[in-house]
């Protein structure tokens, strides 16, 4: 049987088999129905003592979230699919967050955005040299999601976890470990026989054989006492002026091109939830916030406009309104989120 997510249990472990290629399993609202069906079914089931996802494709772990079918929704009148989609998303992560079994991912290539999601939450997070993460929802006029402005911060700190989603920064293995985004590195020609072991024999001894450490030092990690003098700051406005202040012209200017696709408002946007979700206690809570900055969003012309510019017509060339920082209005953002 081949779906686009194969669910089984082998042993004592139940598997979940990412098997969307085309769209780099990108998330569709059936491939979430079909891992909250499994874990639930899991959960109180003795025979599965620990959960393994991966992905079929050699390319990479998982794209993101199914953001061409959310436009498509949109903008066919039916933002209520949208709302339903990553109501149901967050749902997911909440249970992968609140698990009571070990839960493995095993990320070869590509991971972003909802792949964070359905891997991050988890207690491994194992990746090979070939991984590499991001969370671009800048490009496309929206916010980071899938419980990152909740996990990231505490996986890190407020400012690293801000610069990463501000900037969409691509984390090497070591930005990734560094970040608290993965827990393990293992070799990609040993994917198999770790698999396998997990499969087989035990958890523990497959880390034991094959647990390795990244080839390089972070970057990311280098730039940390930079990143907390300017992204540590509550508002874009006064990260925005830290930045213009910065004596290490050379961050800041790299900084700023990572910014050149941004949406002014999803940026602004983006450092309100981060600071709200310093404040909450929960996974859910986070996730809540969170939800309730999507569910506007993806009601804002940026959005099917930036997922247009990206995913559909490819031209980078969005026309995000408003075009400029100054223009956005910050109050709009704190208030919905019960900040102001
Ligand atoms: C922001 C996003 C996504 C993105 C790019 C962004 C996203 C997503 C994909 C994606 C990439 C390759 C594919 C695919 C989807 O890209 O969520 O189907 O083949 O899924 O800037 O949020």
């Amino acid at each position: 049987m081949s779906h686009v997510v194969n669910t089984f249990i082998q042993h004592s472990t139940g598997v979940v088999e990412l098997n969307r290629p085309k769209a780099l399993n990108s998330l569709n609202q059936e491939m979430i129905d079909i891992v909250r069906a499994a874990l639930d079914s899991w959960i109180d089931d003795d025979r599965v003592e620990q959960v393994l996802i991966y992905s079929t494709s050699d390319r990479g772990f998982c794209a993101g979230g199914d953001v061409r079918a959310v436009r498509e929704s949109v903008l066919a009148g039916d933002v209520a699919a949208g709302d339903r989609y990553f109501t149901e998303e967050f749902e997911m992560n909440d249970a992968l967050g609140n698990y009571p079994k070990p839960i493995i991912s095993v990320i070869n290539g590509v991971v972003m955005g909802g792949g964070l999601g359905i891997s991050m939450h988890g207690s491994h997070r194992v990746i090979t040299e070939k991984a590499f993460a991001s969370m671009p929802e800048m490009a496309i006029g929206y916010v980071p999601d899938v419980g990152f402005t909740y996990f990231g911060q505490r996986a890190s700190s407020l400012a690293i976890a801000t610069f990463l989603a501000v900037t969409g920064w691509r984390m090497s293995p070591a930005d990734m470990l560094w970040a608290g985004v993965a827990t393990h590195v293992i070799d990609s020609e040993n994917l198999e026989d770790f698999t396998a072991e997990i499969l087989n024999g035990t958890l523990a001894a497959a880390l034991e054989k094959f647990a390795t450490q990244p080839t390089s030092s972070s970057e990311l990690a280098g730039l940390a006492s930079q990143i907390e003098e300017t992204f540590g700051h509550s508002s874009w406005e006064l990260i925005d002026a830290s930045l213009r202040s910065h004596p290490d012209t050379s961050f800041v200017s790299k900084t700023r091109e990572l910014m050149f696709l941004a949406a002014p408002a999803s940026v602004v946007a983006t450092v309100e939830l981060m600071h709200s979700n310093s404040e909450a206690t929960t996974l859910r809570e986070g996730l809540d916030n969170e939800l309730v900055m999507s569910l506007y969003m993806i009601r804002q012309p940026d959005f099917a406009e930036g997922v247009r510019a990206v995913l559909v017509d490819k031209d980078r060339q969005a026309s995000f309104s408003p075009a400029t920082f100054e223009e956005v209005d910050e109050s709009r953002y704190a208030a919905l989120l019960r900040r102001s």
